[in-house]
């Protein structure tokens, strides 16, 4: 196959990449490198095509003949800095959809897989499952649902076919925690490993649904391989943790660290998990490492 990826050398882009080069593909990475870095990618490095470029920006006059599929995964990927700079979410996870869309549909009407997110839902009532209303409470996850629309509109007027893929809480290595709109799994684990403390926001007892990121790449190759229409599919686990449960978790792997408690976060959703059930009987997947195995698959490597 050959595959276009876009946010290739990001967290989850370098992971798929990896991935489908292992399997004999041939992949194109588009990334602008705001959030991703080159040496993401340095296991594979002479095994692709890289283009920087924007996806904001249009990707017309970039990429040079036909895909059999695009794994769309190149966003401005923070909630609160959606709600900060709407209109960099506008430009980005907006209308950087569409201009991949347009080169999906120009390019070999290639497969596109979407990274949608839980945060199509807002706080509907966990588990959550897909049939469940979305009502987004930010700009990003506005985008996001919105995503899945343009994605069913490019597939009935356009004949390109796309799948939808809902993810929770995405943690694994090469989660960049220097942000403040960092993962809580890749900045409880820095610190962690640091001997530092962890601060909770809150009392720590929102909970949420951590799926490991070789889980997410199985969905999305699935995904990209399967040749019929689906509907959004949420990528989970089914099971949640609390933000303490897991804080106290790393602590214990580290062998070092500490707990420490602060005000809450302005906007933070309580509880978050997903129901796995399509995911299962759509592609007959389950995302199955256990959160310690994964936690300890990460610290390694921060
Ligand atoms: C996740 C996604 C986001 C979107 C959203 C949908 C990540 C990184 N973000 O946001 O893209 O899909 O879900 O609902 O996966 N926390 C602390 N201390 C810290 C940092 C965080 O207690 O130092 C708490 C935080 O208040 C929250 C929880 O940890 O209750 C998870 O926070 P997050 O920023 O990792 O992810 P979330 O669920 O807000």
């Amino acid at each position: 196959m050959r595959v276009l990826v876009t946010g290739g050398a990001g967290f989850i882009g370098s992971h798929v990449v990896e991935a489908l080069v292992a399997r004999g593909d041939e992949v194109v990475v588009v990334d602008d490198l705001s959030t991703g870095h080159r040496s993401n990618l340095a296991a594979v490095a002479s095994s692709i095509t890289f283009l920087q470029a924007d996806i904001g920006a249009g990707l017309l006059g970039h990429l040079e003949g036909d895909f059999d599929g695009v794994v769309h995964l190149a966003a401005q990927v923070s909630v609160v800095r959606s709600v900060a700079e709407p209109l960099v979410d506008v430009r980005t996870n907006g209308a950087g959809l569409v201009h991949v869309l347009e080169a999906a549909r120009r390019h070999g009407k290639a497969k596109v897989v979407y990274a949608s997110s839980a945060a199509v839902y807002g706080e509907a009532p966990p588990p959550v499952d897909e049939d469940a209303p979305c009502r987004p409470l930010s700009p990003y996850g506005i985008h996001k649902h919105a995503g899945e629309h343009w994605l069913a509109f490019y597939e009935s007027v356009h004949g390109v076919p796309g799948a939808s893929l809902r993810f929770f809480n995405v943690y694994g290595p090469r989660q960049d925690p220097s942000s403040p709109y960092s993962g809580v799994i890749s900045i409880f684990s820095k610190l962690a490993k640091a001997g530092e403390r962890l601060m909770l926001h809150g009392d720590g007892e929102q909970s949420r649904d951590f799926v490991f990121v070789a889980d997410v790449v199985t969905a999305v190759l699935a995904a990209l391989d399967d040749r019929s229409s689906a509907p959004p599919v949420n990528v989970g686990t089914g099971t949640a943790t609390s933000v303490r449960f897991l804080a106290e978790t790393l602590i214990n792997l580290a062998g070092q660290g500490e707990l420490a408690f602060g005000p809450p976060r302005a906007g933070d959703i309580r509880h978050s998990r997903a129901k796995v059930e399509r995911l299962r009987t759509r592609y007959g997947l389950e995302a199955k490492t256990p959160l310690e195995e994964g936690l300890a698959a990460l610290l390694p490597s921060v």
